[in-house]
C-alpha cells in the first residue's frame, strides 16, 4: 500500500440539491486533518486543491423542476477531467460536496478504466439508491441521480456523453433504506446487486461485500467507492441533510472499510454529502476521515491479508 499516492480533490458543490452547506465539506475535511491521517499511514498525499465547475448552459429539453442543471453539467465535465487526470497518477479522493459530484467522478473513472482496458466496478454505500433520471426525480435534486447517469440511463440532455456506461452487474449498493418507487421499479429490472439494511441485519455486511470484491478481483477490475454520509446512522453522523434512521453503525462501516483495504482493490473514493453547517463539533467530519483512513490502511494489529482472487 505504501507506494500509493492519494490525491485529495475538493469539490465544494451544493448544486445537487436545494439545501445548502455541503460546499463547506472540503474545508471541513482539511480541518479534520484528512491529509495527516493518511500520511501517518505511510502514504504519499497530494492536495490538488478544489475543482471549479466549467461554464455550461442547460438545454431546454431538461425538465423545468431540476435544481441548478447548468451548474450540474459544469461540475460533471470538470470533475470527470479531474478524475481522469488524477487516476493516471494515484488514488483520487473526492472531498464533497454533495453526491452530485459522483456524476463526474464516476464518469472520469469509467473513461480511465476503458483506456486501461479494465472494467470499472462501483461500490455505493448509501441509504438511497441514487438511480433517478432528470425525468424520474420528483425532488429535482440530481444528487439522487448519479447512478442513473453513469449506467447510461436516458434523459441527461446536455451532460457529457457516457461513452462507457458502468454495467449493472458491476455495481453493488449497501445500506439501503430509502428507495423511491420509480427507482425501485427500474432497479429490479437490472442485475445491480443491492443489500438493504434488513439484509445487512440478517447476514452482516462482510459477506455480500466480500462476494462483490471477489468478482472485482477476478475481473482485474478497478474499484470506485462512493461513501455517502447517510450510509451511517444519523446518531453517529448527524451532519447530513437527508437523515434516515436505521443506518450502518460505526462498527459496520469500519469493517466495510477494512475489508476494502484488505482487498487492495480500491482505485478511487468519494466522500460525499457532509454538511458541516449541520455538524456537532466536527464529529461527522472526523468519522468520515477515520473511515477513509481505514479504507487506506489504518488498523490496530496486522492481520494476514484475505485472499480475494
Ligand atoms: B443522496 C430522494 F426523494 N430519493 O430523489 C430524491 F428521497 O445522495 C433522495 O443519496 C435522494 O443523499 C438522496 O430526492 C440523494 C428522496
Ligand atoms: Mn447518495
Ligand atoms: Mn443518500
Ligand atoms: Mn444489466
Amino acid at each position: 500500500m505504501t507506494h500509493k499516492t492519494c490525491i485529495l480533490i475538493g469539490a465544494p458543490m451544493d448544486s445537487g440539491k436545494r439545501r445548502r452547506g455541503c460546499l463547506m465539506g472540503p474545508d471541513a475535511y482539511r480541518v479534520a486533518e484528512i491529509g495527516p491521517a493518511l500520511t501517518d499511514l505511510g502514504l504519499k498525499v497530494r492536495d490538488a486543491g478544489n475543482v471549479t465547475p466549467d461554464d455550461a448552459r442547460a438545454p431546454d429539453a431538461l425538465p423545468g423542476h431540476l435544481h441548478a442543471p447548468a451548474e450540474m453539467i459544469g461540475w460533471t465535465s470538470a470533475l470527470a477531467r479531474a478524475a481522469e487526470e488524477a487516476l493516471s497518477q494515484g488514488v483520487p479522493i473526492f472531498l464533497g460536496g454533495d453526491h452530485g459530484l459522483a456524476l463526474g467522478s464516476v464518469l472520469g473513472a469509467a473513461n480511465h478504466a476503458a483506456n486501461e482496458g479494465r472494467p470499472l466496478f462501483v461500490l455505493w454505500l448509501d441509504a438511497h439508491t441514487d438511480y433517478h433520471t432528470p425525468q424520474s426525480t420528483q425532488s429535482g435534486n440530481l444528487h439522487g441521480a448519479p447512478l442513473g447517469y453513469v449506467t447510461g440511463r436516458d434523459g441527461f440532455h446536455g451532460f457529457p456523453e457516457v461513452a462507457h456506461p458502468v454495467p449493472h452487474e458491476n455495481i453493488c449498493l449497501l445500506g439501503l433504506r430509502s428507495v423511491d418507487p420509480a427507482e425501485r421499479d427500474e432497479l429490479q429490472r437490472t442485475d445491480i446487486r443491492y443489500h438493504d439494511m434488513r439484509s445487512i441485519d440478517e447476514t452482516g455486511i462482510a459477506r455480500p461485500l466480500e462476494a462483490f470484491l471477489r468478482d472485482v478481483a477476478a475481473a482485474n477490475g478497478m474499484l470506485h467507492v462512493s461513501l455517502d454520509v447517510d450510509f451511517l446512522d444519523p446518531s453517529f453522523a448527524p451532519a447530513v441533510g437527508t437523515t434516515v434512521p436505521g443506518g450502518a453503525t460505526i462498527r459496520e462501516a469500519h469493517l466495510a472499510m477494512e475489508i476494502i483495504c484488505d482487498s487492495g482493490l480500491m482505485t478511487s473514493l468519494d466522500l460525499v454529502e457532509l454538511n458541516p453547517f449541520l455538524d456537532d463539533r466536527g464529529r461527522t467530519a472526523q468519522v468520515m476521515v477515520d473511515l477513509a483512513a481505514s479504507a487506506l490502511g489504518r488498523r490496530v494489529f496486522d492481520r494476514p491479508t484475505r485472499a480475494f482472487s
